[in-house]
């Protein structure tokens, strides 16, 4: 009777299974046009949403504060960060109102003659790089005088003994602070710089810029990989943790984008022998996928196993500059990321499965290494990657009056914040996901690392 029972319980147990996997199968099979347009549709609707909640509370601040429903300025006076970062997104969604009111504040009270010390990276990646994109787009001479005034002002963060800048600067006074920096920081100003050069044919942008990012360069430990944290006086390492994630990321970025956007063999030099070693030294295969870890830059020593959203944007770096199966294998770490903790939280340990940062602060970098995976790869399995992504933002951080982030991605308790890049870049990479894919031409164009569009020119 008993083995009867088991046999009974087996087949169940199989044809559940069965079904079960059909029903992956047809859920994960073709991803239908129509199904792309009802996520374009969605994604336009959270922006316009999010917009409406800046502009009815926040309206000239730098950001919204989505909980409280007031403004917040990140210096003295607002750079109107929200806007600046958020206008080509407008404009490239198809929000008409919206481009024209970002546009509108852009236009006319945006001043960088203000009494702010600014974080070079910061304003470079979002500020320089949206009116930079503002400019090519069309032309107008006003936002190339904003551009070029802000460039002025923070060029002489590099004027150190090294080339490699401060990390703040005094708009007005040039005053400067904080000799203690990092690879992220100091290269992720070349696109912008450079592309300044290119539109204005002064070269000091460029040379500055290209000087800051080969000085980590030349730099470099035994493993062929850059320390955390430099003095940019001395050019001595302060930090010689090595890894993929904040800090480093966007300095292999800014090579491999160097590299296509001013087709300078310096920068595709450099990112060759870093990808090289980065394989080696910091690849970390597991079950769940390719996750890397952090490791001494001298010895090569494991120093932890701790991955997050930020390093995040690796799997993209690797499909776009052609390392195609383990950006695949970087992906499914990613998903897997994304998914184990309910929504994905800033770091975990991917050895022990445990969380270190809970916090959810509407990143992009996810969702973008879906976009880069699907241009290149073409499989539908990207856009139901980036379906739940989305899924999960508008169910999960969505407020009445916006979007917020998440203090806490397993009680999904919501955090008093709005950052602009979920306006620059993660609600337009879920938007190009779908889009159709003429929308940009990667042959032609390179997104800097805030997801504005530069022209690669010839
Ligand atoms: C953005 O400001 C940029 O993508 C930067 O390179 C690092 N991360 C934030 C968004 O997460």
């Amino acid at each position: 009777m008993t083995a009867l029972f088991s046999k009974i319980y087996l087949l169940l147990a199989c044809v559940l299974s069965l079904s079960q996997n059909i029903k992956a199968q047809k859920n994960d099979g073709k991803f239908t046009q129509s199904m792309k347009e009802k996520q374009m549709k969605r994604i336009q609707e959270a922006a316009s949403h999010a917009w409406a909640g800046y502009m009815a509370y926040a309206k000239g601040f730098d950001d919204l504060k989505p909980l409280t429903l007031t403004g917040k300025n990140w210096y003295r006076h607002s750079l109107l960060m929200t806007p600046v970062d958020a206008w080509d997104t407008f404009t490239l969604l198809g929000l008409k109102k919206e481009a024209a009111q970002a546009r509108e504040l852009v236009l006319t009270s945006l001043d960088f003659d203000v009494d702010n010390e600014v974080q070079v990276f910061e304003i470079t990646i979002r500020q320089l790089g949206a009116l930079i994109t503002a400019y090519e787009r069309e032309k107008n001479i006003t936002v190339l005088n904003l551009a070029k005034d802000l460039a002025d002002r923070m060029m002489p963060a590099f004027a150190t003994p090294t080339g490699m800048p401060y990390r703040y600067v005094h708009l007005q006074t040039g005053k400067l602070r904080d000799s203690i920096n990092n690879p992220a920081e100091i290269g992720t100003l070349l696109l912008e710089f450079g592309q300044l050069s290119k539109i204005t044919g002064i070269p000091e942008y460029f040379n500055a810029a290209k000087k800051a990012i080969m000085a980590v360069y030349k730099r470099c430990g035994p493993l062929g990989l850059p320390g955390e944290q430099i003095d940019v006086v001395t050019g001595e390492w302060k930090s010689q943790a090595t890894h993929i994630s904040g800090y480093i990321d966007s300095y292999y970025e800014y090579l491999y984008k160097g590299w296509l956007l001013f087709k300078d063999k310096d920068f595709k030099n450099a990112f060759d022998q870093h990808a090289a070693a980065i394989k080696t030294h910091l690849f970390a295969e597991t079950n769940h996928g390719l996750f890397l870890k952090h490791v001494n830059m001298v010895t090569g020593a494991l120093l932890s196993n701790e991955y997050g959203a930020l390093d995040a944007f690796y799997a993209g770096l690797l499909a776009l500059s052609g390392d195609e199966s383990a950006a695949i294998k970087n992906q499914e770490a990613n998903y897997y990321m994304w998914t184990h903790f309910n929504q994905e939280p800033e770091a975990f340990d991917f050895v022990t499965d445990t969380l270190i940062s809970a916090y959810y602060i509407l990143r992009p970098e996810n969702i973008e290494s879906c976009y880069y995976l699907y241009q290149y790869t073409h499989n539908d399995k990207y856009l139901f990657m980036g379906q739940r992504m989305v899924n999960d933002i508008i169910k999960n951080c969505r407020t009445n009056e916006a979007y917020a982030s998440l203090k806490n991605v397993q009680t999904l308790e919501k955090y008093n914040s709005m950052e602009s890049f979920f306006f620059g870049e993660t609600l337009k990479y879920a938007y190009l996901l779908f889009a159709p894919e003429k929308t940009v031409n990667l042959k032609k164009q390179v997104f800097n690392t805030e997801a504005h569009l530069f022209n690669i020119k010839k």
